[in-house]
């Protein structure tokens, strides 16, 4: 597959880019076409998420060892993600259940903090912080796993800063990765049970948009079109990353993936899955750390906060 590096762009000179952005008031942003510079007003917000940030989390993630659901280190990293988000300005819950898989009973919890707005309406940015159950193995799912741990923790921390007009869910899902084969029953145990909590108490009707992400921190960074997801949605977001000078990132390929967006899909939720699947480690004990990229995560979440933006006031 034709795949565009991160580091094969030619970006402006350091020092040119660092003094433009110093130059410019806070909802400017310049972003190149060719050798010439573009100034954008239209992404304020997408200025402020770190990709340097969101790697650190990622570290932190993965510093716990493997993370399947129901082991010690997920309930550390559980732990850990909680303690950072209530330094934040977010409301904090838990959805603790137990799911049924091929291997018995699980324990699984998802974190939701919630952003509140005043329009009642609501996004969701979502994914997952299990990783896969190898016994055996020493997977620690860097990019599956902690790349989208990373992203979310430093999306909390920008819209932490902000006053927002929809309230916008942070998710972090339990249970992504099936217990055995991957299966309708076998998988997205986390967003299944929160997709049916969010019908039952009524937030499901609220929400406008959901946007999950899911092995984003690749160095050569390529999001694919998912072909399952909302088409308006995934045009907003392809936009964005457009305007932002991120279009050679989001491809124009796609195929199916089936990830933690389809349980809100499936019930009526307008959903996308921002994935990047050309990913040779995936499920390898070398999914580790040296496979991903700071940029790459500052490109996505850049992305995804220019979005929530877009969305708030479309
Ligand atoms: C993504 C990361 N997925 C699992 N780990 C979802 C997936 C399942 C992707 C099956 C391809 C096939
Ligand atoms: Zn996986």
């Amino acid at each position: 597959m034709f795949r565009t590096k991160v580091g094969m762009r030619a970006p402006l000179p350091a020092v040119t880019a660092r003094f433009l952005h110093w130059m410019l008031p806070g909802c400017y942003r310049a972003v190149t076409i060719g050798s010439g510079v573009l100034l954008l007003a239209a992404t304020a917000h997408a200025a402020d998420f770190s990709g340097a940030s969101a790697f650190k989390y990622t570290q932190a993630a993965v510093a716990f060892g493997p993370r399947p659901s129901g082991s010690a280190a997920n309930r550390q990293l559980q732990t850990y993600i909680r303690s950072q988000l209530r330094m934040l300005k977010c409301e904090v819950t838990e959805d603790p259940f137990v799911a049924k898989t091929p291997k018995g009973d699980v324990p699984m919890t998802n974190i939701i903090a919630k952003f509140p707005g005043k329009s009642g309406h609501a996004i969701a940015v979502t994914g997952h912080f299990d990783t896969k159950l190898f016994p055996g193995r020493k997977f620690v799912g860097a990019n599956d796993g902690g790349s989208s741990t990373g992203l979310l923790l430093e999306l909390a921390r920008d819209l932490s800063g902000t006053p927002r007009v929809d309230d916008v869910y942070v998710v972090f899902f339990d249970g992504e990765e099936a217990v055995g084969e991957w299966s309708e029953t076998d998988s997205v145990y986390g967003s299944r049970h929160l997709a049916y909590k969010w019908k039952a108490d009524g937030t499901l009707k609220r929400l406008k948009a959901l946007i999950n992400v899911d092995m984003i921190g690749d160095k050569s960074l390529g999001v694919l079109i998912e072909e399952n997801s909302t088409v308006s949605l995934r045009k907003l977001v392809w936009n964005a990353a457009s305007d932002l000078g991120y279009k050679a990132y989001f491809l124009d390929t796609g195929e199916k993936v089936d990830d933690d967006h389809m349980p809100f899909l499936k019930l009526g939720v307008p959903s996308l899955d921002l994935i990047d699947f050309d990913y040779d480690p995936w499920h390898k004990d070398s999914d580790t750390l040296d496979k991903l990229s700071p940029k790459s995560l500052d490109i996505v979440g850049t992305v995804v906060l220019e979005s929530i933006h877009r969305l708030e006031h479309q």
